[in-house]
């Protein structure tokens, strides 16, 4: 069955991996599923034949013969539980994997939201200056335990994972920032998932529909 996700006709950041569908792109070509995109302007995402797959008119969506699914973790966790690759074998590392990739939606990625609404948004408010800083330090709460836990380890628990997929894709977002070479384990965490062929697959793919002609 053909599966069929949704991006950005045009990308905000170019199609420089920052739009939540690279991290569906990237888990389809880890587990080497072929995949077709629909991609959708900013209008039509608000419109009634989107909202029936995302009722938030967001993108990405996952479509595949009958089932149609919104959310990136929902999404990926699909894929990983459907194609090996993604999930270890054993029941408790599995466990472990998918808690990660919770922990990356639930608990880092939601500070990071903030600090780029912050800086992208507010950044003209008259109390932004006093306000950043605070943001930029509920992220550094995040990241300083997810340093230590990480340590000198490749991935966070064993072999590469959905949840390291899920935690790098989150952690990507922080680059502009500087924020995240405070972390010189934690930039070089990020550097090997963007490393893996299957990650620079997914975002050549995305870069491919934001500068084609
Ligand atoms: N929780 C949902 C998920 O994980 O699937 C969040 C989905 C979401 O935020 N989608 C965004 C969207 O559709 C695109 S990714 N926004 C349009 C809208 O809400 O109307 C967010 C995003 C967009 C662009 C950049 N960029 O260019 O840098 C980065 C991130």
């Amino acid at each position: 069955m053909t599966i069929v996700i949704t991006a950005f006709e045009r990308s905000p950041d170019g199609g420089k991996g920052l739009a939540r569908d690279t991290r569906v792109r990237w888990a389809l070509e880890e587990v080497g599923q072929p995949y077709e995109v629909r991609l959708v302007s900013f209008r039509a995402m608000k419109e009634p034949a989107h909202l029936a797959l995302h009722p938030f008119g967001q993108i990405p969506t996952y479509e595949e013969g009958g089932l149609a699914l919104f959310e990136t973790g929902a999404i990926v966790f699909h894929i990983a539980q459907h194609h090996a690759g993604l999930l270890p074998g054993d029941a408790n590392a599995r466990a472990r994997a998918i808690t990660w990739l919770f922990a990356a939606l639930n608990t880092v990625e939601p500070p990071i939201l903030e600090l780029t609404t912050a800086r992208l948004m507010e950044g003209d408010k008259s109390w932004a200056k006093e306000r950043l800083p605070l943001v930029a330090d509920r992220v550094r709460d995040r990241l300083k335990p997810l340093s230590a836990r990480l340590d000198d380890a490749g991935w966070l628990d064993g072999d590469f994972s959905a949840g390291d997929l899920m935690m790098v894709s989150v952690l990507l977002r922080l680059r502009a920032s500087g924020i995240l070479d405070e972390y010189p384990n934690l930039a070089a965490y990020v550097a090997r998932g963007e490393a893996r062929p299957a990650y620079k697959r997914a975002f050549a793919a995305q870069l491919a529909v934001n500068t084609r002609p």
